[in-house]
């Protein structure tokens, strides 16, 4: 039996629809996250830390795994999503950029040999990887990138810089984006060549658990091998983030179910006024109302998405319009349940500020919310706006 809590957030009685293995799958992830991950995180996000601790059983999920081997259906791997960022945005993000960024590419574009020595040990985690697709400054417009390979006797060298990369402090191989011959192509980049160089960010305020860092590449030399012959321009590296976004779409209903989980929870005890608990004012409950309706409608629409890739039929702009809307509803969701908490909103003891200040990046990573809405204007349009 799903929880209680998670029962009253299903108003359209949508679990209902999950396999009985869905079901299995999603109360074992969610056992994970209530018992490792919200007991833990909160301390991470405070000490900018990387929860290490949790991440032993999050291998033994074995999820990376089970997707690479195509055991798992789209809408299982959303229904994950979603717990996972219930727990934290950064730990989905773990999982997003090892598994639909790194391994997709590695996947989609490397060679059989890229393919035998990076996917068992990046689907184990016992490797790790990176996705460096943005510059310093080039983030929303990756095409203009300065990054550049050329040929040298028996490989390529590569230089350029990369910003706001997830895990690049920790990775031992790096997907990287470089111009050759003017075209963007990727390269698998291991991350203890000579004249490679990584930073971590320090200072951030949002995903402040999650590992964020720079890749510095001076005259990186390559084998000729490095290069993913399949990579043939920035479409090549969008496609990567199609699977991504899809973690993003499920993974922000995780964290606005979990808001609003607590939020329930803590005006039902909280008492002012007349010895009455604050759930009971209309005001509050017109908000739980509103937050309701919103998670339903991110849900469905997750869940149609699901159905689309299941189908194969899903095109890049049924990802934006997925992505643009369930971010801004989840941050919405958020902000109106740290609210509700009044002071204890702004408080590490609960989950409610932490997960609001995370969204801020999911808003932003993938394609910021005004880069997804110009593409589904260009849908609508047939009008490319974005310079
Ligand atoms: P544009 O001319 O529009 O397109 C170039 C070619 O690519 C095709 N295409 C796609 N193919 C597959 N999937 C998609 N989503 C695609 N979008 C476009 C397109 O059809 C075209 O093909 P062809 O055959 O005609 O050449 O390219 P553009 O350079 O004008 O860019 C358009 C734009 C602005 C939409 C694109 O640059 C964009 O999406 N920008 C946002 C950048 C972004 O999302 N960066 C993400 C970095 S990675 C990250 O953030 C990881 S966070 C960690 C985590 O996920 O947890
Ligand atoms: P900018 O492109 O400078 O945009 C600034 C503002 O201008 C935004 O509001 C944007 O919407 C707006 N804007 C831009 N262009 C237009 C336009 N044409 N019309 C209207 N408005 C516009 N990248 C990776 O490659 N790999 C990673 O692993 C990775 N991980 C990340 C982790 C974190 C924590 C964060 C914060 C970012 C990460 N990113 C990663 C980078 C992320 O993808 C970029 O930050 C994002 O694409 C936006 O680029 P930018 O920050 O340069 O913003």
């Amino acid at each position: 039996m799903l929880q209680s809590a998670e029962t009253i957030l299903d108003l359209y009685e949508l679990d209902a629809e999950w396999s009985e293995e869905q079901r299995a799958i999603v109360e074992q992830v969610r056992r994970y996250v209530n018992n490792e991950v919200l007991p833990c995180i909160g301390e991470h996000h405070n000490n900018e830390t990387f929860p290490a601790e949790i991440i032993p059983t999050l291998k033994q999920l074995g999820l990376l795994e089970a997707v690479a081997s195509g055991d798992m259906d789209p809408i299982t791997y959303g229904l994950v999503m979603r717990e996972l960022e219930r727990g934290s945005s950064a730990l989905r993000s773990i999982l997003s950029v090892q598994g639909s960024l790194v391994m997709g590419a590695v996947s989609m574009f490397g060679s059989d040999e890229h393919k035998k020595t990076w996917l068992p040990e990046l689907g184990t985690m016992d490797k790790w990887g990176c996705f460096g697709l943005t510059e310093p400054d080039f983030g929303s417009n990756p095409s203009g990138m300065l990054t550049r390979a050329e040929r040298v006797s028996g490989g390529y060298k590569i230089s350029g810089a990369k910003s706001w990369i997830t895990n690049a402090t920790k990775a031992d191989m790096a997907v990287v984006w470089a111009k050759l011959d003017g075209k963007i192509r990727a390269f698998v980049v291991e991350t203890d060549r000579k004249g490679f160089e990584t930073r971590d960010i320090k200072g951030k305020w949002s995903f402040r658990s999650s590992s964020t860092g720079q890749l510095l590449m001076d005259n990186v030399e390559v084998p000729e091998s490095a290069l993913m012959e399949k990579s043939t321009s920035i479409g090549s590296a969008l496609k990567c983030l199609n699977q991504a976004r899809y973690s993003i779409v499920w993974g922000v209903v995780g964290a606005a179910r979990g808001c609003l989980e607590e939020t329930v929870m803590y005006l039902k005890e909280r008492v002012q006024f007349d010895g009455k608990p604050l759930a009971s004012h209309q005001l509050i409950q017109n908000k739980f109302a509103w937050m309701a309706a919103e998670i339903t409608g991110m849900e469905l629409i997750a869940k149609r998405l699901g159905e689309l890739k299941a189908q194969d039929q899903v095109k890049p702009v049924h990802v934006s319009l997925a992505k643009m809307n369930n971010c801004r509803k989840a941050i919405e969701v958020a902000r109106t349940c740290r609210e509700l908490l009044g002071a204890n909103g702004i408080h590490s003891e609960y989950h409610v500020g932490r997960r609001m200040v995370d969204l801020e990046t999911v808003l932003t990573y993938e394609g910021t919310e005004h880069i997804h809405s110009l593409i589904v204007g260009q849908h609508l349009t047939g009008i490319a706006a974005y310079s």
